[in-house]
């Protein structure tokens, strides 16, 4: 046991599973682990029922080998595929009613605040675009525009694909789904951009497809979360199933969207982030 996060009570050792005992012996809490690191930790997720080649899936595994400090994370989710993969997440997490993520983050996020005032604990909201884009924008917005210090990061597989493909805010124009058959009227939604102008101090568009730079916006965020404000990473994150892509090519896929331009990375960082970002990176 290294850190004293995690252990087994006496008497138990020998009836704990063997992954639970890997846990203890080897998981990423207090070692400030990162995706770099993958292969050598016993990582948070590692089984999943979600379909083959699903780009959520890569997603959310790294984005949980991202977080600056899992120890002292809760995450909140909400209904869609992810909800499937939370109870096997080896960290605490809450899945709250379809789209009421942010405000159920906030509650929390205070509550931790008072409770621990002298820790630091991270309020992370891992949902699709579904949950943030559509039916929770209200609760998201208003949690940005009351610059409450949590990061939202969307899964956006630009469908509602638990429910057997309609179409979302974020499919884009003329994208044909199992419940869009004639493909949708209007554009994707600038999330980013509405992000920036609601105030969060920091936004990234990334996807799996470059994992170091995912890693690198989810870190970021959480950290200028900590400090600054409200901050938004949107990770695209394809869905096989749903939009019938051969699942061995989910991450070619990614990479044609990007050479196309129906896909961008981006950062938007305010200017007190950047100088917060500047002073932590300097000094790392
Ligand atoms: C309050 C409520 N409204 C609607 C639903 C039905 N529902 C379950 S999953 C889902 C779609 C989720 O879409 P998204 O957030 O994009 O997640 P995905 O499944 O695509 O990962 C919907 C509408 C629900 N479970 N609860
Ligand atoms: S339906 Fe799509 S998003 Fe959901 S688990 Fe399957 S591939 Fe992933
Ligand atoms: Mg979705």
């Amino acid at each position: 046991m290294k850190t004293g996060m995690l252990r087994i009570s006496p008497g138990f050792d020998d009836i704990m599973p063997s992954e639970y005992r890997e846990l203890v012996d080897n998981g990423p809490y207090g070692q400030g682990y990162a995706i770099k690191d993958l292969g050598s930790f016993k990582e948070l997720l590692e089984e999943h029922p979600l379909c083959a080649g699903c780009g959520l899936a890569l997603a959310l595994r790294l984005t949980l080998a991202s977080l600056p400090a899992p120890e002292d994370t809760v995450v909140v989710g909400s209904t869609g595929c992810s909800a499937l993969a939370f109870p096997q997440v080896a960290l605490h997490n809450i899945h709250s009613l379809f789209g009421n993520q942010n405000a159920v983050a906030t509650g929390l996020k205070r509550a931790l605040r008072l409770r621990f005032p002298d820790k630091v604990k991270d309020v992370v909201v891992i949902a699709g675009d579904g949950a943030i884009a559509d039916i929770g924008l209200d609760m998201v917005m208003q949690s940005w525009l009351r610059r409450e210090n949590l990061t939202t990061i969307m899964l956006d597989n630009e469908a509602y694909a638990n429910t057997g493909g309609q179409e979302s805010g974020m499919s884009v124009q003329g994208a044909v789904l199992n419940m869009a058959p004639k493909g949708k009227n209007f554009p994707k939604l600038s999330l980013p951009e509405i992000a920036q102008a609601s105030g969060c101090a920091y936004v990234a568009s990334v996807s799996p497809a470059k994992p170091k730079q995912l890693s690198k916006a989810v870190r970021r965020a959480i950290l200028v979360a900590r400090d600054t404000g409200p901050t938004y990473v949107q990770i695209y994150s394809p869905c096989p199933t749903n939009y019938k892509i051969n699942s061995k090519e989910t991450i070619s896929y990614i990479k044609w969207r990007e050479r196309e331009g129906l896909y961008k990375t981006t950062e938007l960082i305010s200017q007190q982030a950047q100088a917060f970002l500047d002073t932590i990176e300097e000094k790392s």
